[in-house]
């Protein structure tokens, strides 16, 4: 057994990681100790573009003074009562959030999971309370390459048998259309008179960042409409100002039924996520019908209130949108040196790249892309083989984004 001071902080760590912790993930080789901003530091003083962005949940960019500023004052005045008593600050912030997003009411949870699955009771519920479906027999559909998480309700929607296998048996009252499909999506609603709902994410982020046809949205809208069948959204990646707009859903004006937030609703400071939605389908959970007991505490409220204002103030949107396009035109000129990158795709800062297979790493090809860009300073990750997914918090400057896109540059050309 080597004595500590001969293995390296960042070792010592991962050690620490394998020998005590579940073996449920597969990192990136490096070990982190602080963040500012669209900057990442590991234990042996490194520094980094963070161009994961813990998956779009720092968004306004790591440790933001003013939201770290409002997770401390109210820290030390009041953090948990529970639901069984109110606080001050949870009606504000309800009312904050349904301004914001334009709709009657919000319901607070924790994990963006817990607000897929708190949309999910919310669409059966309407299912029999106001649509009328036989008890029991209300489905959702779901499109395949889908991602909401992973409890058992999320992975029974999932496509994935990296999701699935060993998990069985599966929730029931599930169907699922082919993503992108409008013909496909009425089908199954001329088809089956019992659907209560159709939960999809305007960009598909863990498939790949799968950008829908101009026009996808709408349609879904439309149907949903026609069908008297629930739109529900799940913003929980690509919402909060991360596409290039407040909400996805918002580059096709429509608005979604219900309505799943998540990740960057706090700002990377906690888990907070909420499902908006107006009276009729949301005053169908009567009092004792569901919950949490984190959820709507008032430490979430105060983070997220000033989360949502930094997002408003500093035109992250904005910004995104336009950095955005930076990112792909810089990309694009990466696939036109004839590179190994074979296509980039995504909106406002939601983008990732597909990489041919290189002779030496084939399928690993991506993740020894990472490997290789963690190395000359830049973090992020592969997303189903042959995908790296680049998503930077939405404060990152043009020099900064020109700055990461030369590291992304120089490493895909001297990968040999
Ligand atoms: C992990 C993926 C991304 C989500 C959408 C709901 C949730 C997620 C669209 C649930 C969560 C996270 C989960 C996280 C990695 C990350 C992820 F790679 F897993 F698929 F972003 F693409 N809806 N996505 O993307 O939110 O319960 O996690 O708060 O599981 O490692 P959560």
């Amino acid at each position: 057994m080597d004595t500590l001071s001969s293995v390296s902080a960042t070792q010592q760590a991962i050690d620490l990681e394998w020998n005590y912790g579940a073996h449920n993930y597969k990192p990136v080789p490096v070990v982190l100790n602080r963040g500012e901003g669209i900057f990442l530091w590991d234990v042996e003083g490194k520094k980094y573009y963070d161009f994961l962005s813990a998956y779009s949940a720092v968004s306004q960019g790591h440790c933001h003074p003013r939201i770290i500023s409002a997770l401390i004052e109210q820290a030390q005045r009041l953090t948990l009562t529970s639901r069984a008593f109110h606080t001050d600050q949870l009606g504000v912030c309800e009312k904050f959030l349904c301004d914001y997003f334009g709709y009657d009411k919000v319901l607070m949870m924790n994990s963006g999971v817990e607000g897929g699955e708190t949309a999910l009771k919310l669409t059966r519920k309407w299912a029999y309370k106001v649509k009328g479906i036989p008890q029991n027999q209300a489905k959702t559909v779901y499109a395949t390459g889908n991602f909401w998480g992973r409890t058992l309700a999320a992975i029974s929607s999932s496509t994935d048998p990296e999701s699935t296998n060993d998990y069985g048996p599966l929730l029931p009252g599930y169907l699922l259309v082919p993503y992108n499909d409008l013909n496909a999506l009425e089908t199954v609603f001329r088809q089956d008179p019992h659907i209560a709902g159709f939960m999809v994410e305007p960009i598909q982020g863990e498939a790949g960042v799968v950008v829908p046809d101009e026009g996808y949205l709408k349609g879904v809208r439309e149907l949903c409409t026609q069908y008297n069948v629930l739109f529900i959204a799940d913003e929980v990646q690509t919402g909060i100002g991360r596409t290039g707009k407040r909400l996805a859903c918002d580059h096709e004006n429509v608005k979604p039924d219900l309505l799943v937030l998540g990740k960057a609703l706090s700002g990377g400071t906690m888990p907070v996520s909420a499902v908006l939605a107006n009276d009729e389908v949301m005053l169908t959970i009567k009092p004792g019908e569901h919950g949490s007991t984190y959820g709507g505490n008032p430490l979430a409220c105060a983070v997220t209130m000033a989360a949502l204002k930094v997002i408003e103030d500093e035109k992250l949107a904005d910004n995104a949108a336009r950095m955005g396009e930076v990112f792909r035109n810089r990309m694009q000129a990466l696939i036109e040196k004839e590179s190994l990158v074979t296509l980039v795709r995504g909106k406002g800062l939601l983008n990732a790249i597909v990489v041919s297979g290189h002779p030496a790493y084939g399928e690993k090809t991506a993740w020894e892309i990472c490997l290789r860009l963690k190395d000359r300073g830049l973090l992020c990750k592969p997303t189903h083989g042959d995908k790296i997914r680049f998503a930077p918090p939405l404060v990152i400057t043009e020099e900064q984004m020109h700055e990461a896109c030369d590291i992304i540059e120089q490493t895909i050309l001297a990968f040999v």
